[in-house]
């Protein structure tokens, strides 16, 4: 593998059998396959087996509509095939220009005709049919957009906090999440030649950083600008936190080995918080993005998908010796941390003004889907906001999204589309504002419950609960997640809900407002009324003995409800 390759690695485990995963990666040729064949084949909707998973690292899943699977197998028909399509958008910022040439793609173009912002700042198109595939690839190349990189085992979406108000340091931190996106990109040319119909050169395929087999596993990385740890920093793999003086990014403290999945039943999986591995300059940020992704791509388990990310390598070869190898492959030191701290979550809505004297608006977009809906037109409000707008917009990785960079003479106007659409509407509360779940039903095949269609229904009920304990104003970081993948990020809330089975939960307490502790398993496989009546006493017991301030996965806490998350991978399932 890797010639920078120090020192062997400690419970090695690359004499094992290799996944299946790994043979079709190593026989894809640099991620082709036979796709192509495939998109000529009519008879089905779908990709064969292996191309089906080699699609995923141009940025596509095959799915089907899970609602309607049952009556399609009864009427012996193929399942509705159709694919999803993530783009890749480091930091989230995307054009307007770029948002109409998408939109009228959604409209036109997918079975469900919405464009959904995830929670990694960037959006899906739901619903494409396997011969629309090429030209949603050539729309997104005519604006300068793709999709590469953003599934599979590889270096995913590079998050970046959406904070355009302290517009230079913001600005720095924005251009290195971008260049660390194009640095750990794969540098095949699959994507140009099948999407593209670009020109097959002689020159040989190279993957120096990702290899010809890629990565174990998928690999996540984040910017982020504290005191805002909107990203979810313990979510990723690798987090670089910037730090900032006199208004200037000297460098990053480097976070290594979050991640936030586990499998019922399987206590080897479980999520985990990030090690802070210590600081570096600024000069020194891709050598050492590239080191800690070639020590996990050597060092990673290919035997085991299970417990192949980067969390897991860490526990099994220890953090000490993981880190020393990331030194030596960059060739200098960590220094130590530098100090920082987080006292925002989530994305600040409504309007803000930046110090270059530029306003922006953050807007909430329910479950980030956006859809023209009987009563308010969100995605026509959008297209309406883009016809004019003279900035650009940024995704957050909250699944909302700032309409940024407005001049002063601009706002009343915006404002008022936003308002007209439905897009700005006062009457959602900071709970629902802080509340998030993950797409689920119909699309994701790991659906084990509902999490997008079931959570606006359930808050207004849990909203009625905060008003009967005077608690209107309050609210409670509340996340559901259709299985224990754990997409919209359960795992780092204050109440998390994982799906089990259809209608049933198990209930997770005990994270806290900043997203730096796990929250602890409370009861197992419970109905959504048994959540209600679990959770009604501890909220009122909230309302009545609170300190100051004190969020209610601290109170969890201190009121013995549950014993913190310590150590994950040896306490989580205490
Ligand atoms: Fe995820 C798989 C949706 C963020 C952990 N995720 C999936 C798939 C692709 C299902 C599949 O494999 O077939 C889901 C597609 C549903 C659909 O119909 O769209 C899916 N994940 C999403 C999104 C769209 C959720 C959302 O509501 O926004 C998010 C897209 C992010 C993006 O733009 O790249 C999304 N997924 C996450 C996060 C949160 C994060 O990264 O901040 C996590 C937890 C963090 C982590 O990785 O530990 C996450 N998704 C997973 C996993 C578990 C990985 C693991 O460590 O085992 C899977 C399943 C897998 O990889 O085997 C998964
Ligand atoms: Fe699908 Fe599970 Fe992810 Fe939800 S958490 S989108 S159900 S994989």
């Amino acid at each position: 593998m890797h010639k920078g390759h120090l020192t062997p690695p400690k419970n090695d485990v690359s004499h094992l059998p290799p996944s299946d995963a790994e043979r079709f990666k190593r026989e894809s040729n640099f991620l082709r396959g036979t796709i192509t064949q495939d998109l000529d084949n009519n008879i089905t909707g779908g990709f064969n087996s292996d191309n089906s998973q080699l699609i995923r690292l141009h940025g596509m899943y095959q799915q089907d509509d899970r609602d309607i699977r049952a009556e399609r197998i009864e009427q012996k028909l193929e399942p509705l095939i159709h694919m999803m399509l993530r783009c890749r958008l480091p930091g989230g910022i995307i054009t307007p220009k770029q948002w109409l040439a998408i939109d009228q793609f959604a409209s036109e173009e997918t079975f469900y005709g919405s464009i959904r912002l995830t929670t990694r700042q960037t959006f899906q198109f739901h619903g494409i049919f396997k011969r629309d595939l090429k030209s949603a690839h050539q729309l997104l190349n005519s604006v300068g957009l793709d999709s590469i990189a953003t599934a599979g085992d590889v270096n995913r979406n590079v998050l970046c906090t959406s904070n355009p108000i302290e517009s230079e340091v913001h600005q720095q931190a924005y251009q290195w999440a971008s260049k660390i996106s194009e640095h750990l990109l794969p540098k095949t040319r699959a994507y140009i030649e099948i999407w593209l119909d670009g020109k097959k050169l002689e020159t040989k395929d190279e993957e120096p950083i990702l290899s010809s087999q890629y990565l174990p596993r998928k690999f996540k990385t984040a910017v982020v600008i504290p005191p805002l740890n909107d990203v979810d920093v313990h979510a990723n793999d690798l987090s670089f936190v910037a730090i900032a003086e006199h208004g200037k990014l000297i460098g990053f403290n480097v976070l290594v080995g979050g991640g936030l999945a586990m499998t019922h039943g399987d206590k080897t999986t479980y999520p985990r918080k990030a090690d802070d591995f210590g600081f570096i300059p600024v000069s020194a940020t891709l050598l050492f993005a590239e080191a800690v992704v070639t020590t996990q791509r050597d060092w990673g388990n290919r035997s085991n998908r299970k417990n192949a990310k980067t969390k897991y390598t860490l526990e099994r070869v220890g953090v000490e010796n993981f880190k020393r190898e990331v030194e030596l492959r960059a060739g200098i030191s960590f220094l130590p941390s530098k100090p920082y701290t987080f006292n925002q979550r989530g994305d600040q809505f409504g309007w803000l003004k930046g110090v270059d004297n530029q306003w922006h608006l953050t807007l909430f977009i329910e479950n980030g889907r956006l859809l023209d809906y009987p009563q308010k037109q969100l995605k026509t409000g959008m297209v309406e906001i883009a016809k004019i707008h003279q900035g650009d917009f940024r995704l957050t990785a909250n699944q909302n999204l700032i309409i940024a960079n407005v001049p002063a003479s601009q706002k009343t106007t915006i404002e008022n589309l936003a308002i007209t659409y439905g897009l700005i509407d006062k009457n959602i509360t900071s709970q629902r504002k802080n509340s998030m779940a993950c797409v689920s039903f119909p699309t994701c095949p790991l659906a084990m419950a509902e999490a997008e269609r079931f959570l606006p229904g359930f808050i207004t009920t849990f909203e009625q609960i905060l008003t009967k304990y005077q608690l209107s104003d309050e609210y409670i970081i509340l996340r559901v997640t259709g299985c224990p993948n754990g997409c919209g990020r359960a795992m780092l809330a204050e109440i998390g809900l994982v799906g089990k089975a259809p209608g049933r939960y198990n209930l997770y307490l005990g994270g806290d407002r900043m997203g730096t502790r796990i929250p602890r398993l409370y009861r197992e496989n419970i109905t959504v009324e048994e959540i209600i009546q679990t959770l009604e006493p501890l909220i009122e017991n909230w309302s009545l003995s609170r300190n100051h301030d004190e969020g209610f996965g601290d109170f969890m806490i201190r009121s013995k409800v549950v014993e913190p998350v310590i150590n994950s991978a040896s306490d989580f399932y205490r």
